[in-house]
């Protein structure tokens, strides 16, 4: 059952399948290996489980080029093995949802296939477009192409055989879908109310922004060049009404399922539209500010740079102002995008890993939203020692290190930038326990285990009340029971201070009913490896305030935070 705004007070779990458990020992994650760890998941307290892609691909973005939306590739299992997850999911009070990847198919979908052909219907299902005086659609005249992919040097990829181009915004194996097309609207809508009927209980929608796509690439002629660029092509006008159009036809809010729109590019104004209860569309958007910040004004997420608190905090601060009167917010550091938080955002060293992996947990799961937990960031999971080219495998890493190195950037410098960004780091596999593999698998696994897995895997964490499992379960607790935490007013406090980061929660009255909670959370951190001193003034009074959750045994009051201490303290 699913009552009105549940999701409201849920707490996301993100499997990505290939790297959680293996069960027929090919060295990949697979679906009957989930099921057999839904008793840690329930034991750690989330209420939903979002499912990275499992249905038939050919695996050139591991899994987010989809071949066949309606089976599951051989690789995790069978459409019966996922009845039994979700089965096994609903009886122990979870809910499963699934990766919609419908911006692009993959090159191998029958869809695509037919839409080679000129002459076949399904054309316009597609970006079809001719060359311009010679060159690539998106880039008149221009030489080389500056129509960049994600993960490849052109968005569009000639097709001899009709003579003409397609668009894929990710790589060639991703051709973009044509929404403009009705056909294409009710093939996905079909899709979709095909796996509501299966039980699944939401869907997460991987770079929907980018179904609306700008002028230059709806009408047949050439695209327009100022939408060459790969983000400028998001967020185009019939955005909203595509997605207003997918919740009726779907029932999306009908079946009270929960939707989070993954949204490159989109700002607060568009966050703000496209999750108002009022418009009909979706409940929350992923972001991208936060995660594009310690990167050069300008430059690509390889060209590095520090990221001082200030920037972090006032980033999520603005989302937290900008939703606070209408919409939602969803709350991440981690996913298989991403490297992982403890290690970019926190402290990674033996001597601060666990403290800095609980004190970003504890900031992030004390904002309003629903938060996201990555696979293994419950238990402090690390960046691998990845150090070499031979190291990585992800289309995006290797893509960056065959450009980069073509255009003249030195070795030493794409693996700086490699060994800090890459989404490889995300996709190490779980690190379940201290025996071989982890207890990923027993057979050779696709990627290699993070050597670290002996000091740092599940099991352990399981037992150890001070890990950073622990921790994570009394923050999902914290969301489970207080009305302070799940809609309590946002304040951030000393913008400023590069070390401590301060806010309040705040709700006007005490919840009916409920009168002795708390209406008013004071959460301080030192996101630093060094201790940090509250200031005299900037801080609300802390006499008499009782420590709700803490990483260390520190009285509310006390004026110095050890490195990466926090303390969320009720005010009232
Ligand atoms: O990611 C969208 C996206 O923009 C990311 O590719 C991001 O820009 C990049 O990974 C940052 O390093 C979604 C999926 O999450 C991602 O795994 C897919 O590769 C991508 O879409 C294409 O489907």
């Amino acid at each position: 059952e699913r009552p009105d705004g549940w999701w409201r007070s849920a707490v996301v779990y993100q499997i990505y399948p290939r790297s959680f458990q293996d069960s027929d020992g090919d060295g990949v994650g697979d679906i009957p290996g989930i099921t057999r760890r839904l008793d840690y998941l329930a034991e750690l307290g989330v209420d939903v489980l979002w499912l990275s892609p499992v249905y038939r691909s050919p695996q050139v973005d591991n899994g987010y080029d989809i071949s066949d939306y309606q089976d599951i590739d051989p690789l995790f299992g069978t459409l019966e093995d996922l009845d039994e997850l979700i089965a096994g999911a609903h009886e122990r009070g979870l809910k499963l949802v699934m990766d919609l990847v419908v911006n692009h198919t993959s090159d191998q979908h029958a869809w695509f296939v037919e839409s080679r052909d000129p002459a076949s219907p399904k054309r316009d299902w597609y970006y079809w477009r001719s060359a311009r005086a010679g060159h690539e659609p998106g880039t008149p005249g221009a030489e080389p192409d500056d129509s960049p992919a994600a993960f490849a040097p052109s968005a569009w990829t000639f097709d001899p055989a009709s003579g003409q181009y397609y668009l894929g915004m990710f790589s060639p194996a991703q051709p973009d879908l044509n929404w403009e097309t009705p056909e294409v609207r009710s093939s996905v809508y079909e899709m979709m109310r095909w796996w509501v009927g299966r039980g699944v209980d939401g869907f997460r929608m991987d770079v929907i922004n980018l179904i609306s796509k700008p002028a230059g690439l709806t009408s047949s002629g050439p695209v327009d060049p100022g939408s060459a660029g790969f983000m400028q092509i998001a967020n185009g006008a019939r955005l909203d009404e595509f997605l207003a159009e997918m919740n009726r036809e779907v029932g999306l809010e009908k079946n009270n399922l929960i939707t989070v729109g993954e949204m490159p590019g989109a700002t607060v104004d568009v966050a703000r539209r496209v999750t108002d209860p009022a418009r009909h569309e979706l409940n929350m958007v992923f972001t991208f500010e936060h995660v594009e910040l310690d990167k050069q004004e300008g430059g690509s997420k390889w060209d590095l740079a520090d990221l001082p608190l200030p920037r972090l905090k006032g980033n999520l601060a603005e989302w937290q102002y900008g939703l606070a009167e209408a919409g939602w917010n969803s709350l991440y550091f981690d996913n298989h995008d991403q490297p992982r938080a403890v290690s970019r955002f926190g402290d990674d060293s033996p001597e601060h890993r666990v403290h800095s992996a609980k004190t970003l947990a504890t900031v992030l799961h004390l904002h309003k939203g629903t938060p996201y937990v990555y696979q293994g960031e419950e238990f402090g999971m690390t960046n691998a020692p990845l150090t070499e080219i031979g190291h990585f495998q992800d289309v995006e890493s290797l893509n960056y290190h065959t450009l980069a190195t073509a255009a003249g950037v030195t070795e030493v410098e794409v693996l700086r930038s490699l060994t800090r960004k890459s989404r490889d780091h995300a996709r190490t596999p779980v690190q379940w326990d201290d025996s071989a593999n982890a207890g990923f698998t027993d057979g050779t696994p696709w990627f290699g285990v993070n050597p670290n897995y002996v000091g740092i895997n599940a099991e352990d964490a399981r037992r150890d009340p001070a890990s950073v499992f622990a921790h994570f379960q009394k923050l999902i607790r914290l969301r489970h029971e207080l009305e302070v935490v799940r809609e309590g007013r946002f304040e951030l406090l000393l913008p400023d201070h590069d070390q401590l980061w301060a806010f309040t929660r705040t709700l006007e009255a005490a919840p009916a009913g409920d009168e002795d909670q708390p209406r008013a959370l004071l959460v301080l951190a030192n996101c630093s490896s060094t201790p940090a001193d509250l200031p005299a003034d900037g801080l609300p009074g802390l006499a008499g305030a009782v420590l709700v959750l803490g990483t260390h045994a520190s009285a509310p009051e006390e004026p110095r935070l050890a490195p990466w201490e926090s303390r969320v303290i009720q005010l009232g």
